[in-house]
């Protein structure tokens, strides 16, 4: 039975505010979700009772912290079906977690003359370290080309199966486009590298907490995402990494809690995921990570989703009988993840957030990192409704309405 998704809504206290005299319609989601009392709770009773420092006291404060701080791994892993919760190394955002591959696993591994893969859709935190990690090896970055006009036609695979050389060392890729809403074919894309010998990297910043995902099914060797995004805290995130490769892995930053023997002249390390986790961590905030997958998952991610295709569905229809409105990516509800990106003729992105703002609705406009995506489509910016667990089809409504007042206003 899919949850009372309106009962959902009062599990956010943030929800239940005016803005602007307002109700608020919050569907700025892919910026970051709202967290529910659970999640708020957890945080709250860590710092009130538990309170101390991780893997380095033997007094009861320590040991409860390094207990839920180690419970709230495990549960990750399972939340991603990894194979071992020494698999999960906790960061602070999908970003950091990026970067330690590139910096890590591209400086050990990439040489001249080798290729690293990516896609012409890439948020900057999927393409930036890439092309210094290229750089600094004098490694070459390649781009699986985005097909149609309005991005529409997703990753061009017959593309990908020509640029998927045995040069191509790595292959890193988005799972859901945080600007077209494209949901990419993972485990295929994790097949056909690993046909040519190349490491994986999927970034799943927008999709970790809005449908299932199982690591080991999909096949992949790394995957990225943040918890602010899933209901969880900011400064919180994972870097899922496979066993094996972790292993021959150094570490890119050293310090406190992640050497076994230091001396004047050297250090050893520890085994993953210490090894990738130096100094003190934000122990709270992977608590209470912890806290979000037991939330959506007594939801169920599988009707999440299906709650997100309903949305964007009805919003895509009633957003395309507007004039003006110049939708991105795919074309189907059904197709996308629970956002719609939009360009409106006459009308900057900037402003027709300022206006929906003043309707009480959150929005987000500009480009959305994704700078070259923009430049490709012809478009500086558009704005972009996403939706998650706690939106209704009236706030649809909401904003159907408020841009029509944008459109009447701009019309003179
Ligand atoms: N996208 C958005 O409004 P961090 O900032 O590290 O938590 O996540 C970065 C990131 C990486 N990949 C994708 C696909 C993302 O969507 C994001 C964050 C936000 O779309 C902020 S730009």
């Amino acid at each position: 039975m899919s949850p009372s998704w309106n009962n959902v809504r009062a599990d956010f206290p943030i929800l239940h505010q005016q803005v602007n005299g307002h109700p608020l319609v919050y569907l700025d989601n892919g910026a970051t979700s709202q967290k529910p009392r659970s999640v708020i709770d957890a945080l709250v009773r860590y710092y009130e009772r538990d309170n101390s420092n991780v893997h380095r006291g033997l007094h009861a404060l320590s040991t409860r912290a390094t207990d839920a701080y180690e419970g709230a791994r495990a549960r990750i892993a399972k939340f991603i079906n990894a194979a071992d919760p020494a698999e999960v190394l906790f960061t602070r955002g999908t970003t950091e977690s990026i970067n330690i591959v590139a910096r890590s696993w591209g400086h050990a591994h990439l040489k001249p003359g080798d290729v690293v893969l990516t896609t012409e859709f890439e948020h900057h935190s999927n393409l930036v370290p890439w092309q210094q990690a290229a750089k600094a090896a004098g490694a070459t970055l390649k781009y699986v080309p985005l097909l149609g006009a309005d991005g529409e036609g997703g990753p061009d695979l017959a593309a990908l199966d020509q640029l998927l050389t045995p040069q191509v060392k790595l292959f890193a890729f988005t799972h859901i486009s945080n600007t077209l809403g494209t949901i990419n074919p993972v485990a295929e894309f994790c097949r056909r590298a690993r046909a040519v010998g190349a490491v994986t990297v999927i970034d799943a910043a927008q999709s970790v907490g809005h449908r299932p995902l199982d690591v080991q099914q999909i096949g992949c060797d790394f995957l990225a995402f943040s918890g602010h995004k899933m209901c969880g805290p900011t400064g919180i995130g994972v870097l899922y990494g496979r066993r094996a490769l972790l292993d021959q892995l150094a570490p890119d930053e050293t310090g406190g809690g992640m050497v076994v023997q230091v001396t004047y002249e050297g250090a050893t390390w520890k085994p993953a995921p210490e090894r990738f986790e130096a100094g003190t961590p934000n122990v709270a905030g992977a608590i209470a990570l912890g806290t979000a997958c037991d939330y959506l998952d007594n939801l169920g991610r599988d009707k999440i989703a299906a709650h997100d295709t309903a949305l964007v569905t009805i919003a895509m229809e009633k957003l395309s009988a507007l004039p003006g409105i110049r939708i991105i990516g795919p074309k189907k509800g059904a197709e996308r993840s629970g956002m719609v990106s939009f360009a409106f003729e006459g009308v900057h992105a900037h402003d027709v957030v300022t206006f929906a703002d003043e309707d009480g609705i959150a929005l987000r406009g500009g480009h959305h990192c994704n700078q070259p995506l923009m430049r490709k489509l012809g478009l500086t910016s558009t704005t972009r409704a996403s939706f998650y667990l706690y939106n209704t089809p009236e706030e649809i409504d909401r904003l159907v309405k408020s841009l029509q007042r944008i459109q009447k206003f701009f019309a003179g």
